[in-house]
């Protein structure tokens, strides 16, 4: 007899020992539970399948349902409707086994962009390939050089990072001011944004202009203030901006210590056409100049004039003729003088034409010591 789709089977044991039960379900009272009868269809017992269980008979008022264990289900809603214990092993999924794909997939372990730090990963940022925040793409931790822009990192260029480029060996951006320059784009950089320095606050190299004056003046200057101001007066008439001093010492001041340039200039000092006198504070005191500084300030040559300076060529002060603090214009007093003929140090220092006679007429050096007129 052929056993139809209804059909379960049934623990024999199970059901004597369950015969005399009875069970409420849905507040019908259902009679014994077990196998009985032959017909398929009545819930009856159809044969022994050799093993100690019998080929029950699914009820003809419900479907049939498997069910784990020996779970008691219910078929049918009705009066009349057959309670059915039974056991099976057949096609119920398996609570207990391994680990399936959709399993790793709600864990998120192993997978690489899900947010959830697997076994094999340092890090899930959760985003496209993992990376978010200190996690890279891959799912590792960040690094400067990695050319990912994570953590603290302002850019990444990876193996472009450099000491010249735009984005530095520590991962950040080469800006005006980190002592970094940016080839192509800083001409300079100091490590400030002061200007007056040398490079100004844009990273841009400064120069200062130099002149040996149109006019010429005796020894009785009116002192290194006065100097200073017909510096400043014929810079303003040939409409030279910034700031001008003379390159003049008396008995206390010198250039060294008034100009407020220093070893800490590294800008250049430059004639008034363009010509470079010297790159930076250095070079202007080591004794030898680039050009002789024997254009005026209207640009115009003023080649083998004499100059009042009182100064060595190192900045300093050179001896004690200063024409009485430049105050005195007697043929008694004596003032030192360079040469504007010079590139060496006698262009401040000139063996040949120092401590002249204060009656005698001379020229001075203007050197633009700031910028602007700050
Ligand atoms: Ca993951
Ligand atoms: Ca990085
Ligand atoms: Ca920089
Ligand atoms: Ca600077």
């Amino acid at each position: 007899m052929p056993i139809n789709m209804g059909c379960f089977f049934c623990d024999l044991t199970n059901i004597f020992r369950s015969g005399t039960a009875t069970l409420a379900v849905g507040g019908a009272l259902l009679g014994a539970v077990g196998c009985s009868g032959t017909d398929c269809g009545d819930a009856g017992v159809l044969a022994d399948d050799g093993h100690g269980r019998v080929i029950c008979d699914a009820p003809t008022t419900g479907e049939g349902t498997e069910t784990d264990g020996t779970s008691t289900t219910t078929s049918g809603t009705g009066p009349g409707s057959t309670s059915v214990m039974s056991t099976t092993t057949t096609s119920t999924t398996s609570t207990t086994g391994e680990m399936t794909d959709s399993d790793s997939m709600t864990t998120g372990d192993g997978v690489c962009g899900d947010g959830v730090v697997g076994e094999e990963e340092a890090c899930d940022g959760g985003g496209v390939d993992g990376e978010g925040g200190d996690c890279a793409p891959g799912c590792v931790l960040n690094d400067c050089g990695d050319e990912y822009v994570g953590g603290d990192e302002e850019c990444d260029l990876g193996e472009g990072n450099s000491d010249v480029g735009a984005c530095t060996p520590g991962c950040k951006n080469n800006v005006c001011g980190d002592g970094i320059v940016h080839e192509g784009v800083e001409e300079c950089d100091d490590g400030n944004v002061d200007g007056d320095d040398g490079c100004s606050a844009a990273c841009v190299v400064e120069e200062l202009r130099v002149f040996v004056t149109s006019a010429t003046f005796t020894g009785a200057l009116g002192g290194l203030v006065e100097a200073d101001n017909q510096c400043a007066k014929l810079a303003m008439i040939a409409k030279l901006p910034g700031v001008y001093m003379a390159w003049l010492s008396d008995g206390m001041m010198s250039p060294a210590t008034r100009f407020g340039l220093g070893e800490g200039y590294s800008g250049r000092f430059v004639l008034v056409n363009g010509e470079v006198v010297a790159e930076g504070w250095g070079e202007l005191v080591d004794g030898t100049l680039g050009v002789a500084i024997n254009v005026n300030e209207e640009g115009m040559g003023m080649v083998n004039k004499a100059v009042w300076t009182n100064t060595a060529a190192g900045g300093k002060a050179g001896s004690g003729a200063h024409c009485q603090d430049w105050s005195a214009e007697d043929s008694g007093s004596k003032g030192w003088q360079g040469h504007s003929a010079n590139g060496d140090g006698a262009w401040t220092a000139d063996p040949q034409a120092e401590a002249q006679n204060c009656s005698n007429t001379a020229r001075l050096y203007c050197f633009q010591v700031k910028q602007t007129m700050r």
